[in-house]
């Protein structure tokens, strides 16, 4: 080849290259589109000036982000990489078949929240493990460090060693990579750089070559890639990813082709028919989020109806109060219909997330309201449970009631600084950063205020921007105030979430219920005169030309609610859960002598409700009278005494003894 050629090739490799791995600003990377109806605000536009969350997304960024990378860091996981890539001598480390997932949450939580908080040297530290990722990666995409380094042993014992593919149903690998698409798109999106997701798409492309019809059969046994592969799509537009997502989503239940993994992996029965959530509860909650993007985005009737069914059957049957799900210790599993034990509730942390994120794919593909409800009701109570307020310590299980005894959290009573399997920390780290993803949302000329949280937006829509400011004190105060400032005036619709719990229905199902149905009513008002509430799929829908500085006044009537649960629920007859507002109420035993499973609340006993700033980070407190039932008399009497309830999110920080959500009531 002469000279010149070769020259002139160079420099079309090199300008190739140069736009291959060239950055895009994050903020476009951001908007990347959903394939839903409804499109959702995307963090980057929004700017949180609140009490609440900006505490805790604080909290994960500074503390439980680089413990979650130093624990990552001292139990090898992060060296399994470097050693699957040749740079490090020595074996395997890990405890668990999918320690590399760890590193791949903790790298999305901290992509999240270096685009509200850029920090050099975390991004630095980020490539450098991506650097060790890349190097692990074998040359036709293949990653799993495990199986790199040692497919001949086992890292637990239900897992069998063997090759690549080998004993899918447990190994893990499909849900190695499935975390590492929705990390590699969380960090594209967020930094502007191929470097992680180059790695995924190598990645999914070997198993796109290797899974499908006419190829392997299998599904995974975990659930995961779905989700991580449409991500894979959108980025891309490479029709590929998605139906490799629909593919393995309908290899499910079809038992030509591979042996049933059963219901504990939702592999009893095609997904299409499936009605009933069942087994494993994480798998299943990622499962039915895949499952909703594909009737979003495939447009496929057959899906939309499966996730409706089973949608309907979790709100109606399967969930707690505290918005958790999966009830059973034994298989982490969904329990039986209405089987809801609270002293032995397992709702794993990273079930309630995954209840989340297939809520509000939910909202997306329908626009209800009611999805918005669960995913509240989850968020304040169910998910933020997890963690300690420090950040530092976990719950993997989140259980309704302790004795004090029964070690429900992997053999500890309280929270724990990690797990062997650290999949609920790690979840949360992700998490936590996208909060504010979650507040509003937009569809052609509306706009949807999902969330109640301080803070400023800029929501493009119909050609135009607006600005929104929201003020409140929620979840505290239900007053909450909007300042609409729309670029030039304009007619357009604002939607706003009216939640089921200030319209006397606790969750969209008559799973439980409010005790008294509270009269006080909603209200609304634009530039200081009332409007009347136009409901439209639990919002209340304002549409008006809107001009610079209109101001939106909502109030919502936040009195302490005693909840009942439908009698089939048979662990809460005779029984009372605390609301005020989203939080739900427990009792802990620092704050009532001692005890509290042998509380009665009568019903007509009136409750307080008092601001502490001192406590547990700033929470409103329940107080009243309650009497402490005498054990050994037969009769229901007792001591008078003095009450108190706490958030629920806010316990076991003071040591380890009696907690309960459902108290005992009469009239
Ligand atoms: O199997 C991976 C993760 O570990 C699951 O999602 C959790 O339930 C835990 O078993
Ligand atoms: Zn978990």
């Amino acid at each position: 080849m002469n000279r010149q050629l070769f020259n002139h090739i160079s420099r079309l490799l090199c300008i190739f290259l140069a736009i291959v791995t060239m950055s895009c600003k994050p903020a476009e990377n951001a908007k990347l589109r959903t394939g839903y109806p409804i499109t959702p605000v995307s963090f980057t536009d929004v700017e949180l000036s609140d009490n609440f969350w900006s505490e805790r997304i604080k909290t994960n960024r500074d503390v439980t982000i680089p413990f979650g990378f130093k624990k990552c860091e001292e139990e090898g996981r992060i060296r399994n990489f470097a050693r699957a890539g040749g740079l490090l001598e020595g074996e395997y480390e890990g405890k668990m078949p999918f320690d590399d997932t760890d590193v791949y949450k903790i790298i999305e939580g901290a992509s999240y929240s270096l685009t509200t908080n850029p920090d050099k040297e975390l991004e630095k530290y980020i490539d450098d493990i991506i650097e060790k990722i890349a190097a692990a990666q074998e040359h036709d995409g293949y990653l799993c460090t495990w199986k790199t380094l040692a497919p001949d042993t086992t890292p637990a014992p239900w897992v069998k060693p063997g090759p690549r593919w080998h004993h899918l149903g447990a190994s893990h690998e499909l849900y190695n990579a499935g975390h590492m698409y929705e990390s590699a798109f969380a960090h594209y999106r967020a930094m502007g750089k191929r470097n992680f997701l180059n790695i995924a798409l190598k990645n999914a492309d070997l198993i796109a070559e290797v899974f499908g019809p006419g190829k392997k059969l299998d599904p995974p046994g975990h659930q995961i890639i779905e989700t991580g592969l449409v991500k894979l799509y959108r980025i891309t537009q490479d029709k590929k990813y998605l139906d490799l997502a629909k593919f393995f989503l309908d290899q499910r239940g079809n038992a030509e082709g591979h042996k049933l993994h059963g219901p504990y992996s939702q592999d009893h029965q095609p997904v299409i028919e499936q009605k009933e959530a069942v087994g494993h509860a994480v798998r299943a909650a990622y499962m039915y989020a895949g499952m909703t993007d594909i009737a979003a985005m495939m447009q496929d009737l057959s899906y939309l109806k499966a996730v409706d069914n089973i949608w309907e059957n979790v709100v109606s049957k399967k969930i707690y109060i505290t918005g958790g799900i999966g009830a059973r210790h034994g298989g982490e599993s969904f329990g039986d219909n209405y089987e809801l034990p609270n002293l032995t509730a397992y709702n794993e942390t990273c079930a309630a997330i995954g209840n989340i994120y297939w809520n509000h794919r939910m909202f997306l593909l329908h626009g209800d309201a009611k999805y918005i409800d669960i995913l509240e009701r989850t968020l304040y109570n169910g998910v933020i449970s997890g963690v300690s307020l420090e950040g530092n310590s976990f719950f993997y299980p989140n259980c309704l009631e302790s004795d004090g005894k029964y070690a429900f959290n992997m053999g500890a009573l309280t929270r724990q600084p990690w797990f062997d399997c650290s999949c609920c920390p790690s979840n949360i780290i992700r998490f936590m950063p996208s909060v504010p993803n979650y507040i509003y949302a937009h569809r052609d000329d509306s706009i949807f205020v999902n969330l109640f949280i301080s803070g400023k937006t800029r929501i493009d829509i119909d050609k135009s921007t607006v600005e929104i400011c929201q003020k409140t004190d929620y979840p505290w105060d239900g007053k909450v105030i909007l300042k609409i400032n729309p670029k030039e005036d304009k007619k357009f619709a604002i939607n706003i979430r009216i939640p089921g719990w200030a319209r006397n229905q606790p969750v969209p199902s008559d799973l439980y219920r409010y005790l008294v149905t509270n009269k006080e009513k909603v209200t609304l008002k634009v530039n200081g005169n009332y409007i009347d509430l136009n409901m439209e799929k639990g919002y209340a829908r304002i549409c008006r030309k809107w001009q610079k500085e209109d101001i939106i006044e909502l109030n919502l009537p936040m009195p302490v609610r005693r909840v009942l649960a439908c009698e089939r629920v048979k662990n809460d007859l005779g029984r009372v859960a605390l609301e005020r507002g989203p939080i739900v109420y427990c009792a802990e035993w620092p704050d009532n002598g001692g005890k509290v499973l042998d509380i009665l609340l009568r019903d007509y006993m009136p409750l307080k409700v008092e601001y502490r700033g001192d406590m547990l980070g700033g929470i409103a407190v329940i107080t009243g009278e309650v009497i402490h039932l005498d054990s050994t008399r037969s009769v229901r009497k007792g001591t008078t005494k003095s009450f108190m309830a706490i958030p629920y999110y806010s316990w076991a920080h003071r040591g380890v003894g009696e907690m309960s959500v459902w108290l005992k009531h009469d009239q």
